[in-house]
């Protein structure tokens, strides 16, 4: 029937959908049918609905989330590399696990972005904290795309003044490292140009060795003279940061050996002792030293090019004011 009193057949408004009393299933067997209606059996009901985000991801961020978040607020950039297994993953993992617990000296916890990213990284350390000590702390860190970073967030207060500071990690795997040294691979290492300091993490054991030692002071002091090359000149921001200090303190010797290496190749550095997690915890609690890397990390000033230099009007030149008073 038509609510317009128009001939039902004729009605604009009819739904195509009569026909001739076959069951849905016949039509489905049917190819030879092609109305309307056939053609969207099996289809879904609704329209999907205009792209709408209803929750942000809270996995690691890619390159333009950073560079969207970038946009809104001054974003503190740090790059991370270092050797497979030298720690990288362990730092950020007991970064998140203290300042979760309210036990990053001096610093609470404001935000991150990028929740589930941290949990996946710190749920070994999890499993340790109920009882069960793993092998690993940490997983080996592979990338779902091996061309570009994923940043871990994490927005803190200093509690000494309120100050806000967002940081963006990237959690790396070592061949990235590796590659960058070896072959100078540095396309997907491209985001340490924006970078403020460069974490160069070292297992604090292979400094130890004495077999191992002189290798990899060495390879840090080519990897200072990449960096330097990709900044095209301007001088690397440079923080050493040796792990496993549970079980070896960094000799002074050594100490001073890294700083000559990498003053000769025009780095600024420090140099940090870490133990991200502990085999001596009575000793050295797990995280010693995260605090104090933070604040270096936050502390330096900024160095990064200045993009719009300000420039002061000349005098008399103040066109706007001068058209009011001319008004
Ligand atoms: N006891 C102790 N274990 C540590 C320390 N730092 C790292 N580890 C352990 O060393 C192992 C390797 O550390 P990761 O942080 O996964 O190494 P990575 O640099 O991320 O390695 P890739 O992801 O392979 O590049 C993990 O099992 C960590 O728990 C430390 O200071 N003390
Ligand atoms: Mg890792």
């Amino acid at each position: 029937m038509c609510a317009l009193e128009r001939d039902s057949a004729t009605c604009s408004n009819r739904a195509p959908n009569q026909l001739g009393g076959e069951s849905a299933e016949d039509v489905q067997n049917n190819s030879e049918v092609s109305s309307p209606l056939a053609d969207r059996l099996g289809a879904a009901v609704l329209d999907q609905p205009a792209k709408t985000r209803s929750f942000p991801s809270s996995r690691p961020l890619g390159l333009e989330e950073l560079n969207v978040m970038m946009g809104k607020r001054y974003v503190n950039v740090v790059g991370i590399l270092g050797d497979p297994e030298s720690g990288k993953t362990a730092c950020l993992a007991s970064l998140y696990l203290l300042i979760s617990h309210a036990k990053l000296d001096g610093w609470s916890f404001a935000d991150s972005r990028s929740l589930a990213g941290f949990e996946d990284i710190a749920r070994g350390a999890r499993d340790w904290n109920k009882g069960r000590v793993p092998e690993q702390m940490t997983m080996h860190t592979e990338m779902a795309d091996d061309r570009r970073p994923g940043f871990l967030h994490l927005r803190l207060i200093k509690n000494e003044d309120g100050r806000r500071v967002d940081l963006a990690l990237p959690d790396i795997p070592g061949e990235w490292t590796q590659e960058f040294v070896s072959a100078a691979r540095a396309d997907r290492l491209d985001f340490l140009k924006s970078a403020e300091v460069i974490w160069v993490v070292l297992d604090g054991r292979s400094l130890a060795d004495i077999e191992k030692r002189n290798g990899l002071i060495a390879r840090v002091g080519q990897l200072a003279a990449r960096l330097k090359t990709m900044l095209e000149g301007r001088r690397p921001r440079l923080m050493v940061v040796v792990t496993h200090h549970d079980v070896h303190v960094l000799d002074d010797q050594v100490a001073q050996r890294l700083r000559a290496e990498l003053s000769r190749r025009d780095a600024e550095v420090e140099i940090v002792g870490v133990a991200p997690f502990s085999d001596k915890p009575k000793s050295v609690p797990a995280g010693f030293g995260l605090a104090e890397l933070i604040n270096l990390t936050v502390g330096a000033l900024p160095d990064r090019p200045t993009f719009w230099r300000s420039t002061e009007p000349p005098e008399g030149n103040r066109a706007y004011l001068n058209y009011r008073r001319s008004q």
